[in-house]
């Protein structure tokens, strides 16, 4: 069974939209191995958002991840990232499908709601940096 974190960013914390974001997870067919709520600290988004250190966006997205309360939600499913990534649209809100959630709630390109792992491989590690695996709940 495939892993994806999701995130739920500072924006749709500040607009309300975690009941409505966990709602489509349930829908979906996820399993919520994890959930937290958590104030991200600077060195932890700049770890976790590390490939993107070079992009000029960097220190924007950084600030962006540290202003405000998220929700870390560690997924399963069949074929978790794909599916999550089609659940939550392209990058940009503007170019999101419609129904998708940046395209319902996503402000824009660094205010977009939500995120996911981009590979198997790295929703597998995603989980791993905000949750140990005994506080993952694999039992049903
Ligand atoms: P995705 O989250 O759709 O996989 P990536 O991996 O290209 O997108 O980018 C990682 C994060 O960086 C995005 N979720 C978004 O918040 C932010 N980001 C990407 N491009 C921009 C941009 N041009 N301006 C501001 N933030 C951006």
């Amino acid at each position: 069974m495939e892993r994806t974190l999701c995130i739920i960013k500072p924006d749709g914390v500040e607009n309300k939209h975690v009941g409505d974001i966990l709602t489509q997870i349930e829908q979906e067919g996820f399993t919520i191995l994890g959930m937290k709520w958590a104030r991200l600290e600077r060195a932890a988004a700049e770890h976790f958002y590390a490939v993107h250190r070079e992009r000029p966006f960097f220190g924007e997205l950084v600030e962006y991840m540290i202003s405000g309360p998220v929700v870390l939600v560690a997924l399963e499913r069949n074929d978790a990232v794909n599916h999550w990534r089609t659940v939550i649209g392209a990058t940009d809100p503007a170019e999101a499908a419609e129904g998708t959630i940046r395209k319902l709630y996503g402000v824009d390109k660094g205010k977009n709601t939500v995120h996911g792992s981009d590979s198997p491989e790295n929703g597998m590690i995603e989980v791993g940096v905000f949750f140990s695996e005994r506080e993952l709940i694999t039992q049903r």
